[in-house]
C-alpha cells in the first residue's frame, strides 16, 4: 500500500450546494481515493432519495417489496447465513493505552490497527457506489444531540439510517463549515472487478473488523453488512464513542430504554431502564397497563440507547439519540407487545424473518400456529415440520420510531426529559428477588455492576449460565470498564438531587421451574410502586439489600389469589445463594482490580456482614 495514493481523488466529487464543510470534502477525497469507489452519492434523506434507493436494492435483488395491501411501503430482506449479528470477537477499542480499553474489551494499538485496515480498505469499494450519509443522534440541534458521517457503499446501510437516524440534509447543514462530526468509515468489503456480478447481500466471509478509535471519535467497520456492525450510528457511535465522550465531559450514553409514566393525578415521571438481551426491554418500553390502572398511561421515549446529561438546575435530562427501532422480530406479538405489532404495520425493513404466500411476513412466536407454508429466512421453502426455524433467531425489524403509538408526546424534545429513577434487571431464575429499591446512589452502583443475566439459546455458553452484564454495557462500553463504574460514582457530585435506583428480575421461578411472576403487563404493578416511591407515596420494607414493597403496596386489583402468594416467594432472600452470589461478584471484581473503586469492594464488604446477620431465609413480613 502506498500512502501518497491517499492524497489525490480520482473521481469528481461534485458535493451539493449544501454541503460547506471543507475538512468533511477532504475526508470524502481521501476515502475515495484509498478505496477507489465507482461513483459518490451524497444522502439528502428525502423520500424519493428512499425510494429511488430502495427501488435499486429490489433490483439488484436484496429487497423484496411486501405485498402493499398487508404491508405498505415495506420490504424484505435476506443476509449472507454467515452475517447475521453483531461480531463481538472482532469488535476493538483501539485506545492509546491498552489499560484504557480495559480487560473486558479487545484492544490493539491505533497505529498497529490503522496499518491493517488501511491495506483491507485499499480499493474495497472498487466497482461500488459511496454513500455519504450525515446523520443527527438526538433531535436536531439539541444541545445533547450529535453530528455523525457514514460513509458506506452499502445502499442497505443508507436507507436503514434514513429510518434509525435524523439523516440527510438538515443534519449536514447543522455541520455548517466547521461543526465537529464522528467520522464513521464502513464497507462490506466486497469490491467488485469490471463486469463481475454482485451479489444480494455482499460482505467479507473472511476478514471483520468493528473498531473505535476513542481519543479521535472515529469509527472504522469493515467486512459486515448487518446492523450494529454496519449502522454505525447506534451500538458504535451512540454507545462505545459517546460513552468515551460522557466520561470526559460529564454525561452519560447508556444501553436504556426511556419510558414516561402518567398516574391518574396527572403527574408525569420519567426512567431510564437497561436490561441485557433476551429480557423484553422493548416490550417493557411499550408496556400497556392492564385494566386495573384506569387513568394510568405508559409512554415510549426510545427503546434501546439513552443519552443523559445534567441540566443547568443539576437535573438528569435523557434523550433518545435513535430515529427508530431496530428491533428482534422473534416473539414479538399481539400478545407480548401490541404497540409494537401495531409500529410495524408500514414502512419496515425487515432482515432475515420469513415469508407468507401471500407476501407478508412470519417469525416464530408471532402467532400461536405458524402457516402451512413459508418462504425461510434463507429463502428455503419451509413447513411447521420441516425442523427449522423460518426466521432466524436475531432476525430484525427496523421502523420508524414515530409510528408506535405509545411514542412520548416529548419524545424530540431537545430538552429532553427528567430522569427520576434507573432501572436495572436481568433474567434471574433464583436468587435475585423481583423489586429492590438500593439504600443510596453508591449501593445502586453496586447493584447495577453486578448484575448479571441467564444465557438463552441465542448467546454464547451454556443454557442457564449467569453471564456478568454490568449496567448491560458490557458489550457497548467504550473504555475501561472500572473507569466507568467510577464515572457513575462521581455523576452524584455533577447533581443537586440523584434519581433513585431500582433492580428488578421479571424471570424469578419455583423450585419446580414455573414463573413466579406474570410479567408483561402485569409488570405495570412493580411500576407503579417505583413511581410512587419517587414521589414519597408509598412506604417501603428494609431488607437485608435494599427497600422492598410491602404486599399491601402493590395495587393487585385483577389478579388471582395466588399471584400475591407467588409475590411473597418471589421477593425472598436465600443466604446461601447470596453468600454464592457474592463470590461470582468478587470474580469481575478481580478481572477490573486496578482500577476498581474502593467503594464498590467495601460495599461487598457490608453486603456479606447483613447477609451473615440474616435469616437462611428472609421474606416480607406476611
Ligand atoms: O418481555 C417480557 N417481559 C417484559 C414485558 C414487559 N418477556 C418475554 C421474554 C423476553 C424476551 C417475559 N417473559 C416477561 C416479561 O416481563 N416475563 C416472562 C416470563 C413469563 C413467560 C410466560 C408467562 C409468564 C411469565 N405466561 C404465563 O404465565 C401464562
Ligand atoms: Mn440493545
Amino acid at each position: 500500500m502506498k500512502i501518497e495514493a491517499v492524497t489525490s481523488p480520482t473521481i469528481a466529487l461534485d458535493a451539493p450546494p449544501w454541503v460547506r464543510h471543507e475538512a468533511l470534502k477532504h475526508w470524502v477525497a481521501q476515502v475515495c481515493a484509498l478505496t477507489r469507489p465507482e461513483r459518490v452519492v451524497w444522502c439528502d434523506g428525502s423520500q424519493a432519495e428512499y425510494d429511488r434507493l430502495c427501488g435499486e436494492l429490489v433490483a439488484a435483488g436484496t429487497f423484496f417489496p411486501l405485498n402493499p395491501a398487508k404491508r405498505p411501503g415495506s420490504y424484505l430482506s435476506r443476509s449472507d447465513p454467515s452475517d447475521v449479528a453483531r461480531v463481538e470477537d472482532r469488535t476493538f477499542i483501539c485506545s492509546v493505552h491498552r489499560q484504557d480499553a480495559g480487560p473486558t474489551n479487545n484492544w490493539v494499538e491505533p497505529l498497529d490497527m490503522k496499518r491493517t485496515l488501511t491495506r483491507l480498505f485499499d480499493g474495497c469499494m472498487r466497482g461500488r457506489t459511496l454513500y455519504v450519509v450525515p446523520f443527527s443522534m438526538g433531535p436536531l440541534g439539541s444541545p445533547i444531540a450529535q453530528i455523525g458521517v457514514e460513509l458506506t457503499d452499502s445502499a442497505y446501510v443508507a436507507v436503514s439510517m434514513r429510518i434509525m437516524t435524523r439523516m440527510g440534509r438538515s443534519a449536514m447543514e447543522l455541520l455548517g463549515e466547521d461543526g465537529a462530526f464522528v467520522p464513521c468509515l464502513h464497507s462490506v468489503g466486497m469490491p467488485l472487478a469490471p463486469g463481475q456480478p454482485d451479489v444480494p447481500w455482499p460482505c467479507n466471509p473472511e476478514h471483520k473488523y468493528i473498531v473505535h478509535f476513542p481519543e479521535e471519535h472515529a469509527i472504522w467497520s469493515y467486512g459486515s453488512g448487518y446492523g450494529g456492525n454496519a449502522l454505525l450510528g447506534k451500538k458504535c457511535f451512540a454507545l462505545r464513542i459517546a460513552s468515551s465522550m460522557g466520561r470526559d465531559q460529564g454525561w452519560l450514553a447508556e444501553h436504556m430504554l426511556i419510558l414516561g409514566v402518567q398516574s391518574p393525578q396527572g403527574d408525569k415521571s420519567y426512567l431510564a431502564a437497561a436490561f441485557p438481551s433476551a429480557c423484553g426491554k422493548t416490550n417493557f418500553a411499550m408496556l400497556i397497563p392492564p385494566p386495573a390502572f384506569a387513568g394510568w398511561k405508559v409512554t415510549t421515549v426510545g427503546d434501546d440507547i439513552a443519552w443523559i446529561k445534567p441540566d443547568a438546575q443539576g437535573r438528569l435530562r435523557a434523550i433518545n439519540p435513535e430515529f427508530g427501532f431496530f428491533g428482534v422480530a422473534p416473539g414479538t406479538s399481539w400478545q407480548s407487545n401490541p404497540n409494537a405489532m401495531e409500529t410495524l404495520r408500514a414502512n419496515c425493513i425487515f432482515t432475515n424473518v420469513a415469508l407468507t404466500e401471500d407476501g407478508d411476513v412470519w417469525w416464530e412466536g408471532m402467532t400461536d400456529t405458524p402457516p402451512a407454508r413459508l418462504t425461510d429466512w434463507q429463502g428455503e421453502a419451509w413447513t411447521p415440520d420441516c425442523g427449522r426455524k423460518a426466521a432466524h433467531p436475531n432476525a430484525r425489524f427496523t421502523v420508524p420510531a414515530a409510528q408506535c403509538p405509545s411514542i412520548d408526546p416529548a419524545w424530540e424534545d431537545p430538552a429532553g426529559v427528567p430522569i427520576s429513577a434507573f432501572v436495572f434487571g436481568g433474567r434471574r431464575s433464583s436468587t435475585v428477588p423481583l423489586v429492590l429499591e438500593s439504600f443510596s446512589w453508591t449501593d445502586g452502583v453496586y447493584l447495577a455492576a453486578t448484575m448479571g443475566s441467564e444465557t438463552t439459546a441465542a448467546a454464547a455458553g451454556k443454557v442457564g449460565d449467569v453471564r456478568r452484564d454490568p449496567f448491560a454495557m458490557l458489550p457497548f462500553c467504550g473504555y475501561n470498564m472500572a473507569d466507568y463504574f467510577d464515572h457513575w460514582l462521581s455523576m452524584a457530585h455533577r447533581l443537586t438531587e440523584t434519581p433513585r435506583i431500582f433492580c428488578v428480575n421479571w424471570f424469578r421461578k419455583t423450585a419446580d421451574g414455573r414463573f413466579l411472576w406474570p410479567g408483561y403487563g402485569e409488570n405495570m404493578r412493580v411500576l407503579k410502586w417505583i413511581v410512587d416511591r419517587c414521589h414519597g407515596r408509598t412506604q417501603a420494607v428494609q431488607s437485608p439489600l435494599g427497600w422492598m414493597p410491602a404486599s399491601q403496596e402493590i395495587l393487585w386489583e385483577g389478579l388471582p389469589e395466588t399471584v400475591q402468594e407467588a409475590f411473597h416467594d418471589a421477593m425472598s432472600l436465600h443466604r446461601e445463594e447470596w453468600m454464592r452470589e457474592l463470590l461470582l461478584h468478587e470474580e469481575l471484581f478481580i478481572r477490573l482490580y486496578d482500577r476498581l473503586p474502593k467503594e464498590l469492594a467495601l460495599r461487598r464488604e457490608l453486603m456479606l456482614a447483613a447477609l451473615s446477620r440474616a435469616p437462611e431465609r428472609w421474606s416480607l413480613p406476611a
